[in-house]
């Protein structure tokens, strides 16, 4: 059952609501964004899609090159070597290219549903080989006064984990690919459990395995170890086919309170909710056996890609957890959720 209040001012953000990074973009979709609050304010760590204006007969494809810059690489649409069906990714000659580059945004807000961009931030661009075909999907997990930057980084040759951490959103510390391809969905749990860190990850294996949320221990946030597996895709239900993790783990009195997403066979994304014990986060408590959230208004419907609520950022208060989430994987939105109510919906 859908148990989300969601804003009556959805969608909060729009592609048009903010200015391209470079002249000769357009943005393409604003979504998933990390959220934190600093300073007092609610921030948005949104990924911006971003692509070249299309030409009739071609898809003009950006990407960085080795230099940093981007360069434009056009498929005309008539080449029978080109599969452009799925509006995120083309095939061509049997490589993968995404049909837009991401980078990440901030934006904040005094009352947490008008967000704008605030002077003196830069936008965090993808660098290096690893980072070629963008940044995307950020976590972000605050531990004591720095805040932790979990993300995908994705390229030609792979799509991993990227670490950066800052305590000031002005001077980013890089520390590069920390979980392996290929693997996304890494949240950070914001405090030791028994003297170590934990963090939640979506490693894919494809002949044998699945799409299952992993967790892994570090004593740095930078080395993890110990893997295991703690959730795997359910056949015939909403998260058939690939789970991965949102935000930091929530603590709550019974257990850490997950929400992940899930998806199935038609690529429609739901959200769901892992309880893990407090002691031993790997052992799952509680599952959701129905969604807690669906694509069910119009702008969760129908967009650049239709049927998807992903989340991967919330801010708590009390009971209440407001979720950002990317709608349709176009425009950004927001709903609450009461911690208590999700709790029930496990029936403990
Ligand atoms: C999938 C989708 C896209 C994303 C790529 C790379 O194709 O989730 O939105 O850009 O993976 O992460």
């Amino acid at each position: 059952m859908d148990i989300a209040k969601r804003f009556s001012e959805n969608p909060l953000l729009k592609p048009k609501d903010i200015k391209p990074s470079l002249p000769g973009m357009e943005i393409l979709c604003l979504l998933n964004p990390g959220v934190f609050t600093y300073e007092g304010k609610t921030w948005l760590l949104c990924r911006v899609a971003e692509r070249p204006p299309q030409k009739e007969n071609s898809i003009q494809v950006p990407i960085f090159n080795e230099q940093g810059k981007i360069e434009i690489l056009e498929f005309l649409n008539d080449d029978p070597e080109l599969d452009a069906t799925d509006p995120r990714v083309i095939l061509y000659k049997g490589i993968n290219y995404l049909t837009s580059l991401s980078h990440l945004r901030l934006l904040c807000s005094e009352d947490g549903k008008h967000f704008y961009e605030p002077d003196g931030y830069q936008p965090i661009n993808g660098k290096g080989a690893l980072e070629s075909f963008g940044i995307e999907d950020c976590r972000v997990a605050k531990i004591d006064d720095t805040f932790h930057l979990t993300y995908t980084q994705v390229s030609n040759i792979a799509v991993g984990v990227g670490y950066m951490k800052t305590t000031d959103w002005k001077t980013l510390e890089r520390k590069g690919m920390i979980f392996p391809p290929h693997n996304k969905d890494c949240a950070f749990f914001e405090e030791q459990i028994d003297n170590k860190y934990y963090a939640l990850h979506r490693p894919s294996s494809p002949e044998l395995g699945g799409n299952y949320i992993w967790i892994a221990e570090s004593e740095d946030l930078e080395h993890w170890g110990n893997h295991r597996c703690v959730a795997t895709t359910r056949p015939g239900k909403w998260d058939s086919v690939r789970i991965g993790a949102g935000a930091a783990p929530i603590k709550t009195e019974k257990g850490w309170l997950e929400i992940y997403h899930g998806a199935n066979e038609e690529n429609r994304y739901c959200l769901g909710a892992l309880l893990l014990d407090l002691n031993d986060p790997s052992k799952v408590l509680a599952r959701s056996e129905e969604p807690i959230m669906e694509p069910l208004a119009d702008y969760e419907k129908t967009g650049f890609f239709g049927n998807v609520i992903f989340t991967n950022g919330h801010v708590l208060n009390g009971d209440t957890i407001t979720i950002y989430y990317g709608a349709s994987d176009e425009v950004i939105c927001g709903a609450e959720l009461s911690i208590a109510e999700i709790l029930q919906s496990l029936k403990l």
